[in-house]
């Protein structure tokens, strides 16, 4: 498979979870093509579910290890991985510390890991497969109670979290504050955590997104509506050489993680 039909894949099963996304496209790019920043995934610490075993399929296609991001308080920590050709989107991958979890967290991923056959990430459908077990509400809810992030991910599984417009490349818009008012005079909800805009200039990247679209999704149990997946905004500044940045910045993915939160 070679990147542009992963991307393809990818994003065919981005737009079912997150259907604002092709309205966007048009209100932001104006029939124009919009050009990927980057797209994000998640997963467990958890023998051969950590981001490694995802990582491993965008190596192949040529993709190297860049930067490295920790989360404390989420308990999470990530990686970002970046293409020779840098018109192919950056890869974004976290995984959630299950070891640092409580038992009663750590049994119910248990019982959702080992649901799975060893080697089940080797397969590059994984990425964009979505949830490959069952969970059931109760379960949803418990997760809910100690971590957003185990709780979604044990609702949607593997799969881009969210695409991100490269703000830099469009041609209606030059900054995120542009970008954000067209989005809420359209009527979308903008993740306010920590403020509408994550980041600024000095550390050379800004950031806002929509709050995730609601989707039905079927539980071992029956259907609920939850929060799945949202689109992001990127705006990227030159470094002293004159190339744009192209890492990320801890304290706004944080709160960039949270437009995914169901309250
Ligand atoms: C990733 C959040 C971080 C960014 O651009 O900083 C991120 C996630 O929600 O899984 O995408
Ligand atoms: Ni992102």
């Amino acid at each position: 498979m070679d990147i542009n039909t992963l991307f393809g894949h990818l994003w065919q099963d981005y737009l079912k979870q997150c259907p604002s996304a092709e309205s966007i496209h048009e209100l932001l790019g104006q029939g124009q093509a919009i050009i990927n920043d980057h797209v994000a995934f998640r997963t467990f610490r958890a023998p051969g579910l950590g981001i490694d075993a995802l990582a491993q399929h965008f190596l192949a296609l040529g993709y190297e290890a860049k930067g490295e991001y920790h989360f404390e308080q989420k308990k999470l920590y990530a990686r970002h991985y970046e293409h020779p050709d840098h018109t192919q989107p950056k890869v974004f991958i976290s995984e959630l510390m299950i070891e640092q979890c409580s038992p009663e967290l750590q049994a119910i991923v248990a019982g959702i890991t080992s649901q799975l056959e060893p080697g089940f990430a080797d397969n590059i459908e994984t990425v964009y497969g979505g949830a490959p077990w069952q969970v059931s509400q109760a379960q949803y809810q418990a997760l809910l109670a100690e971590s957003e992030y185990a709780a979604w991910l044990s609702a949607f599984g593997f799969r881009a979290n969210h695409f991100t417009v490269s703000v830099n490349e469009l041609d209606q818009f030059g900054t995120l504050e542009g970008v954000n008012g067209a989005l809420k005079q359209a009527g979308f909800v903008l993740n306010s955590s920590g403020g509408e805009i994550k980041g600024s200039a000095d550390v050379l990247l800004e950031q806002s997104s929509t709050m995730a679209d609601k989707v039905a999704v079927s539980f071992s149990d029956g259907e609920l509506t939850i929060p799945a997946c949202f689109y992001e905004f990127a705006l990227r500044y030159p470094m002293a050489d004159g190339e744009l940045y192209t890492g990320f910045v801890a304290a706004s993915a944080d709160k960039i993680f949270e437009s995914t939160n169901v309250s």
